[in-house]
Order: structure tokens, then sequence, then C-alpha cells
């Protein structure tokens, strides 16, 4: 069985990839990069599970295979909840992480270090070209650090530190944050709605 994952972030798919091994699923896991006819869907949802089911659907109608998009950002208890859905776009250029993550630490620069939890979350949808869909969501609890430390993931990873941790997620392997991520959780739960519904 063909999966297609609608996403062209490149880690995203090596990730999922990864999960799938694990869990011995016997699917054909192909990305967006086999349909360059599919272009850029609008993000124009008022809540993650409505970005990821806007993007899976899109794709599934489109490609005419099951597709699984996600949506995921970083939720800051002292901004109720924001950048949010907005956070690759927090500082007005979509992408660009060092000017997102300095408007952040900035906005923050006044919050006292008792205050400064926030957590990371990655809805996932699978949609079926028939209309059928699922969604699960992971989340990351942890705080906000004051100067940005490690070069590894990419987004806010340099100035988060998951609870109990005491390295950033930039400074984590892969591997390490996989096993803690918003995102590992998320696909981890998608692996038995795969089995049910394509296997
Ligand atoms: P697609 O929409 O093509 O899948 P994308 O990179 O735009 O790729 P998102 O919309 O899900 O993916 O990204 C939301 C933003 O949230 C992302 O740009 C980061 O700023 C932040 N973010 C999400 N997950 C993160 C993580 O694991 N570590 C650090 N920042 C993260």
């Amino acid at each position: 069985t063909r999966l297609l994952l609608a996403t062209r972030n490149a880690g995203k798919i090596v990730e999922f990839r990864r999960i799938l091994e694990q869990a011995q699923v016997p699917i054909d896991l192909v990305g967006l990069e086999a349909f360059p006819e599919i272009g850029e869907v609008a993000e124009t949802g008022l809540t993650f599970a409505e970005n990821a089911l806007l993007k899976a659907h899109t794709v599934a109608k489109e490609s005419g295979l099951p597709a699984i998009a996600d949506d995921s950002g970083l939720c800051v208890d002292a901004l109720n909840g924001m950048p949010g859905i907005f956070s690759a776009r927090w500082s007005g250029s979509h992408g660009d992480d060092k000017a997102n993550l300095d408007l952040l630490l900035a906005q923050l620069s006044d919050v006292p270090d008792d205050r400064r939890q926030a957590h990371f979350t990655c809805t996932a949808a699978l949609a079926l070209p028939s209309g059928e869909e699922r969604v699960v969501e992971g989340v990351m609890r942890g705080t906000i650090i004051r100067e940005p430390r490690g070069t590894n993931g990419f987004g806010y990873d340099p100035i988060f530190v998951a609870d109990g941790e005491t390295l950033t997620t930039g400074e984590m392997s892969a591997a390490a944050k996989d096993a803690i991520s918003h995102r590992g959780k998320s696909f981890r739960a998608m692996i038995p709605i795969i089995v049910e519904v394509l296997g």
C-alpha cells in the first residue's frame, strides 16, 4: 500500500519512515516530491487540527492516495498559547527560524524563570481520497530558556528544554528528541490507525 506524507520538510519524511520501519508496517511511504503538480496548501485553519486536515484532504484528493499531514507549533503560557499555529511565521517571514526565535525571546525578556512554561504540539491527520479522516495529537512540555543552545533540530529547539531534561532539544540527538517529542508521539500514535485503516 502506498501512503503519501503531505510535507516538503525532508526531516519529517525521514522521521516518519524510521517510525514505520521500527513498527514493521509494510507501507510504501512517498513524499510530495513525487507529485510536483500538487501546489502549496494554504494553512487557513484556526487550529492545528484544521490545518492538518486541510492539508491531508487536499493532497489525498489531488493524488488519489491516502495522505498524512501534520501541523505543529510552540504554545507559550505567558503569551496565552501564542505563537501556536503561527509559529512558522511569528516574525512575519515564513520559515525564518532565527527571526522567529529572536522575537519570541524579546517578548519573554521580562517573564521570570518560574513563568516560562511552554509546550510543543503536533497534530497529525490521515485522510483517504474517499473523505474518511483520523486525527491524533502529541505534546511535549517544557520551558523557554534565555540564551539559545545547540544547533541540532530546527525552529525553536535551541531555546526549549523539555521537562526532566537538561539539554535543549537543539542539543539532543535526533533519536533522543524523537523519543520524547510531540512529533514522535503523534507519528507513533498514527501507526495502529494506519494498520487499521489501510492494513
Ligand atoms: P510543512 O507544513 O510542509 O509540513 P513546516 O516546516 O512548515 O512544513 P509546520 O507548519 O508544522 O511545518 O511548522 C511549524 C513551526 O513550528 C516550525 O516552523 C517551527 O518554528 C515550530 N516547530 C514545530 N515543531 C518543532 C520542533 O520539533 N522543534 C522546533 N520548532 C518546531
